[in-house]
């Protein structure tokens, strides 16, 4: 079995990437399963998944680094029930140090689960290009600390959505990061492309197994950066008398987007996965907004509308509340029903991983076992051999 990790930042095209490829996947006989996380309980990226029907399990309430122990066992449980040919898991995009926190600790620990762990870092590239240029983010320093700590610790960097930006920015693009990201290796992609995405799978597949640098990371501006983007996640039911249930659901999400807009609030990511009679259907708003989004959506009369918000903004939780709140009131007229459920909205916690893993010292290249220095403790073995060095190969 083969793990893919996918990191990168909020809204840089990851589950898309994951769901158009795992798709593309079970076409040609394969089997996948996906692992989907995220700060909240209710996540919009697990429906969506599951309404594509694909085989998924999840990480909830926090990131994989600091719930390593959910994220091994559910690759366990998918490998002893689904058996997959390989296994996309997607981290929080507000989430760095992946290589310390989950890709080292699952090479030591869990190597015998899979024959290959690769790690994507997506990013999109018109958030990219601004930083490679040097113009500024509209986040604060924190949260572009944890953009630019996420670029340096990827190896295999998919610079996505290449189709929404002009020829010239393309080049532009092109230029700055061959320039800049030395060493890397670089993929330009527009994940909407079904034959781009077989090439990241091609390129996934050619990857060897390998060690990789452990970031070096200041946890005080990581935590920080964390914090400044709230989570909210809850559910709405919108009944209507006169099958205007849907309509409904656009307009409130139509003011939430308004009022961010004027509060001049900074998207990680807003997301809502509306569902009605057989049809499921996944808005998405990141920090570039598409102001043409209610172009592509299907005009749909229905008397019940299911739907999910998953939000992570620059704001307090409060603020966050403030703005679903507003959103409800736009809707809230006689003949239409509006019912809440499963709110949670809160600052993430400071990152606490259960592992941190900078610095292996192989003691015995044939059974593996590898000291490790795993952060702030002092140095430990992590494999079984420590309790017994006698069975070390290396001391026969
Ligand atoms: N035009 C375009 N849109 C994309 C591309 N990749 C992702 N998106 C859109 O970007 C939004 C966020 O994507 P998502 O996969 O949810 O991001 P994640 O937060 O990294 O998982 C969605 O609306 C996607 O349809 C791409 O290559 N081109
Ligand atoms: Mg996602």
């Amino acid at each position: 079995m083969k793990v893919h990790i996918l990191g990168g930042f909020l809204g840089s095209g990851k589950t898309t990437a994951i769901t158009s490829a795992a798709l593309l996947l079970i076409e040609q006989g394969k089997k996948v399963a996906v692992i989907t996380n995220d700060q909240g309980k209710y996540l919009v990226d697990t429906s969506f998944i599951d309404s594509n029907n694909i085989p998924s399990a999840e990480v909830t309430n926090g990131c994989f680094c600091c719930n390593f122990n959910s994220l091994s066992d559910q690759l366990e449980k998918l490998e002893n029930t689904i058996k997959p040919d390989c296994i996309f898991a997607e981290s929080v995009g507000s989430c760095t140090d992946l290589v310390a926190t989950v890709l080292n600790p699952l090479q030591l620990l869990k190597y015998k689960l899979f024959d290959n762990i690769t790690f994507s870092v997506f990013v999109d590239c018109r958030i990219l290009l601004d930083y490679l240029i040097g113009n500024p983010l509209p986040f604060t320093d924190a949260i572009v600390y944890i953009f630019s700590k996420q670029i340096e610790e990827a190896d295999l960097l998919i610079i996505n959505k290449i189709d929404l930006l002009p020829a010239a920015g393309l080049l532009k693009i092109q230029e700055l990061a061959n320039q800049q990201l030395g060493g890397k290796l670089l993929i330009f992609q527009n994940t909407l492309n079904k034959d781009h995405i077989q090439k990241w799978l091609d390129t996934l597949e050619s990857l060897p197994m390998r060690r990789r640098e452990a970031l070096d990371i200041d946890y005080e501006i990581y935590g920080k950066g964390e914090a400044d983007l709230a989570w909210l996640d809850e559910e709405i039911n919108i009944q209507s008398d006169n099958d205007s249930s849907w309509g409904q659901a656009i307009s409130f999400i139509e003011t939430m987007v308004n009022e961010i807009n004027n509060r001049k609030i900074s998207i990680g990511h807003l997301k809502f996965l509306l569902k009605g009679e057989g049809i499921s259907h996944k808005i998405s708003f990141t920090t570039i907004v598409d102001t043409l989004w209610k172009n592509k959506l299907p005009d749909l009369k229905l008397s019940n509308v299911q739907m999910m918000v998953n939000s992570r903004i620059a704001a307090t939780p409060e603020v966050a509340r403030e703005i679903v709140r507003k959103g409800i009131n736009s809707i809230s007229f006689p003949g239409i029903l509006v019912t809440e459920s499963h709110e949670q909205s809160f600052t993430p916690g400071f990152p606490n991983p259960t592992h941190r893993i900078t610095r292996e010292i192989p003691c015995c290249e044939e059974c593996r076992c590898i000291k490790s220095i795993n952060n702030s403790q002092p140095e430990t073995c992590l494999c079984d051999c420590n309790t017994n060095e006698e069975s070390c190969c290396r001391f026969q």
